[in-house]
């Protein structure tokens, strides 16, 4: 039988618990999971031994919970082990001891969302020297140092996205401000890049002015303050951007109980379930995101597709996604999950993740 395709712009209303539920019930032996299927030519792992572990940024963080989540449920289908850790903080260095470990263990694959572009890359040298497979998601390391990257959206639509939003809910012009991650993350740092360059060339947006960028280092406090301090240090400001789920977050609390609620604008990346209260009392109008289910569940199929060598990383290689289908690596390694998606105050009730 073979699995429906759903990329994410029919994101699924999935619970966590139903997840779970679908791992431990998923065979991954009818042909439909072509991850499944070993071939027995992989590096570290013959097949029906796969283990797998998942490294996020940091702990504690949502959206993560959901990313591995999604990991769990293919690891269930594929008949893998997948086992979760990471720091507390989101920062390189201490990523560094869980690839270590990994590779020490002689794990099959590890899934690591980067900390920084080029911090982690010896570390994960030498994981792949001892036959370790290393698929990046969420946050890429330099296309050099990983076998694959499994990207959320291309960055280009990501920033665009934010930049549409941002610009329709401060009526296309004034200052805003972009409140990020850590300041080495790949991830956000790629779509501010492409922001600053289309604010700058897109007349669309001739009226808009970017006027500061801060770090929340996806803490929850830090990017609270960095709020705070943006609104005391821009008192024009129209309207703040937040590229990490962390950050929003916080940003959307601190302005729910100020004088600023309603008056200066926030979007960005959010989960729905942690925007919620924000949307419904009108704190925050729209957001966008994926669905990180859907991100852990396809890096899971791409990493065993590697371990299991049916793939190499190749632009062109091809392989079955379970549910999500069928997937195309394309240039410098990477493969797309799907668009962006934007939740507001109509449909943030379909969504519990
Ligand atoms: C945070 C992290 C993650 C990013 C999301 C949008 O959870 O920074 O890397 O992709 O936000």
């Amino acid at each position: 039988m073979k699995f429906h395709t759903q990329r994410s712009a029919a994101l699924v209303a999935v619970t966590l618990s139903a997840a779970l539920t679908l791992a431990a019930c998923g065979g991954g032996d009818d042909g439909g999971g072509g991850g499944g299927e070993a071939t027995g030519a992989g590096g570290g792992q013959s097949g029906g031994d796969l283990t797998l572990t998942m490294l996020p940024k940091n702990l504690g963080n949502p959206y993560f919970d959901v990313s591995t989540a999604g990991a769990e449920e293919a690891a269930g289908e594929l008949g893998a082990s997948i086992e979760q850790v990471g720091p507390e903080q989101a920062s390189p260095d201490a990523q560094v001891q869980y690839i270590n470990t990994a590779a020490q263990q002689g794990v099959g694959g590890l899934i690591v969302s980067a900390n920084d572009p080029t911090a982690i890359c010896d570390a994960i040298d030498e994981a792949r020297d001892a036959g370790t497979k290393v698929v990046t998601f969420d946050s890429d390391t330099s296309p050099d140092c990983r076998d694959l990257f499994v990207n959320q959206a291309t960055a280009e639509g990501i920033a665009s996205k934010q930049l549409e939003l941002i610009s329709e809910q401060i009526g296309g012009e004034g200052e805003i401000a972009i409140l990020s991650a850590s300041a080495n993350a790949t991830n956000q740092n790629a779509w501010i890049a492409m922001m600053e360059d289309e604010l700058k060339n897109n007349p669309d947006y001739a009226n808009i002015q970017l006027v500061d960028t801060v770090y929340g280092d996806d803490e929850d406090q830090k990017s609270f303050d960095e709020t705070e301090a943006l609104l005391q240090n821009h008192p024009n400001l129209k309207g703040i951007v937040s590229p990490t789920t962390v950050g929003i977050a916080a940003a959307a609390r601190y302005l729910q109980n100020s004088q600023y609620k309603g008056k200066v604008a926030l979007t960005g990346l959010g989960t729905p379930n942690q925007m919620r209260p924000y949307v419904e009392d009108g704190t925050v109008t729209s957001f966008a995101l994926w669905n990180p289910g859907d991100l852990g569940y396809l890096a899971t199929y791409a990493t065993a597709a590697l371990v299991n060598g049916e793939i190499t990383g190749k632009e062109g290689d091809t392989f079955e996604a379970g549910k999500l289908g069928e997937y195309t690596v394309g240039p410098d390694g990477v493969v797309v999950l799907g668009d962006p998606f934007v939740f507001d105050k109509d449909n943030i009730g379909d969504f519990d993740f």
